[in-house]
């Protein structure tokens, strides 16, 4: 190989092979990222994918974002950019926020949409504001304000002044009542209404009532929910909410993007004078993006968010999407047959938590046991858990697997699979004796011949199940 610099001139053989490098495809130019890619997909379509927030995105959302769309700066809003070359940028982002209005009903006079979002909150509240959250361990999210005892975990932690609300430890369900009354202690600036382990509907109307003693902004995160929202299976936020966060790689089944709904028009009527006030989130929002927290949007990221959308609004999209409940419905009741508690007794979407004190185990150790299995979960803490370090609980979701063509039927069989995992935790713990650390605990799994084999076999029956499920997206890798 010629040296690249050659006393000044150009080297003609290695200008050709640069040229020939940039064509090359994956597979040939990257062999060992190629491999990586190859083994992931193969982990996806040898196994059961039961983690809540995944979902398989269709071929044509990831076509969009593997285009040269990655290619392009555009900071700024449409009409609006620091570059020039964005024409093309801004008809997809005008398009994308078309879309997403579309999408859930919405009249352009009453919301507008952010396309190019990570976060919201330093566009409602000042440093040091007053936020609360529905708490981590009762189902909350890590960004709605978490902080443990001794640290301030999130961001939105240290920047805000946080208090959490709870689930009650004895039926799983949201307590209002303890919200509202810390709220008028609390005075917060925002309400977060969010999950990221709660398979209950929230009662957003009772949250407004709450946000509206504090004077509090109100403001969904329907991150996991909201393709469950745009086909209407679950209650939409938008009714009761000032802002509407999400992701949109969950439910909705976008690639990996978010975006944020606010409201446009009349706030409110003072009902003396009968003057209007406005909201003014449509500036706070944009202006805290860009340039408050981002730089260059991912046009290509939003290319994909836009396919997802217009998919989101089809017959075929709502159909998936009772579905997915469907299956998570059948998915419960089989588990509670085999034995197993449900937290709140059931679901109303896409997710259940299953708690495992009963049965005398716990998230961690049942997680790993699946997981050599090819069955892909997470632990969780359940309500009322001691220690966030031992969580109690399995948080499964349908979407994922509903997306390859699972029906009630098949989630009755992976009910069966999941439990035979768990039976084989039971007795590696039985062999350990209940003093065993988690490590001990897998380097029994691994390590002992007898649990290592009755692992293999409930893997390869797994494997052979699930591979018989196509895999969305990209035929190749
Ligand atoms: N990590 C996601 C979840 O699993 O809920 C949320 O960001």
């Amino acid at each position: 190989m010629e040296t690249s610099v050659n006393g000044g001139q150009k080297d003609d053989s290695l200008w050709s092979s640069h040229s020939r490098m940039l064509a090359q495809p994956l597979k040939e130019n990257d062999v060992e990222v190629y491999d990586i890619i190859k083994k992931e997909s193969n982990r996806q379509r040898v196994g059961l994918e039961l983690i809540a927030s995944e979902n398989f995105a269709s071929r044509a959302v990831l076509e969009a974002l593997g285009s040269c769309l990655n290619n392009k700066y555009s900071e700024g809003y449409p009409g609006q950019r620091y570059y020039g070359g964005t024409q093309f940028i801004d008809e997809l982002e005008v398009l994308c926020q078309r879309r997403a209005l579309q999408a859930y009903g919405l009249d352009p006079q009453r919301w507008g949409v952010n396309v190019q979002p990570y976060s919201v909150y330093t566009a409602l509240v000042e440093p040091h504001g007053r936020i609360m959250g529905l708490d981590l361990p009762d189902g909350g999210h890590l960004t709605h304000g978490f902080m443990t005892d001794k640290k301030r975990i999130s961001a939105t932690s240290i920047f805000f002044e946080s208090m959490p609300y709870k689930v009650n430890p004895d039926t799983g369900y949201i307590n209002y009542d303890q919200l509202e009354e810390n709220a008028r202690l609390f005075h917060p600036k925002l309400i977060i209404a969010g999950t990221s382990c709660y398979s209950r509907n929230l009662d957003y109307a009772r949250l407004r009532r709450i946000a509206d003693d504090s004077g509090a902004y109100l403001m969904a995160d329907m991150a996991h929910i909201s393709g469950l929202v745009a086909a209407g299976v679950v209650p939409s936020p938008f009714e009761y909410c000032d802002v509407v966060s999400t992701t949109t790689h969950k439910t909705l089944r976008g690639c990996r993007a978010g975006m944020i709904f606010y409201r446009r028009g009349v706030h409110s009527v003072d009902v003396k004078t009968g003057k209007e006030s406005l909201y003014n989130l449509e500036p706070l929002i944009n202006s805290a993006v860009f340039p408050g927290l981002q730089g260059g949007p991912h046009n290509h990221a939003i290319a994909g968010v836009a396919v997802a959308l217009k998919q989101a609004m089809t017959p075929e999209f709502r159909a998936y999407q009772y579905q997915v409940v469907a299956n998570c419905q059948a998915l419960s009741q089989a588990l509670t047959q085999l034995g197993y508690k449900i937290v709140t007794g059931g679901s109303d979407n896409h997710l259940i938590l299953v708690d495992l004190r009963s049965k005398g185990t716990d998230g961690g150790r049942a997680e790993k046991v699946l997981e050599a299995c090819s069955i892909a979960c997470n632990k969780n803490t359940c309500p009322g858990d001691k220690s966030a370090l031992r969580p109690s609980g399995l948080r499964l979701g349908t979407p994922a697997l509903t997306s390859r063509g699972l029906l009630e039927k098949d989630f009755q069989k992976v009910a069966h699979f999941i439990h035979r995992g768990i039976e084989l935790t039971l007795q590696i713990q039985k062999d350990l004796g209940v003093k065993a650390t988690l490590k001990e605990f897998k380097e029994k799994l691994t390590g002992d011949e007898k649990h290592r084999g009755a692992a293999r076999a409930l893997r390869e029956e797994v494997e052979n199940f699930a591979s018989r499920f196509p895999l969305p997206g990209l035929l190749d890798p």
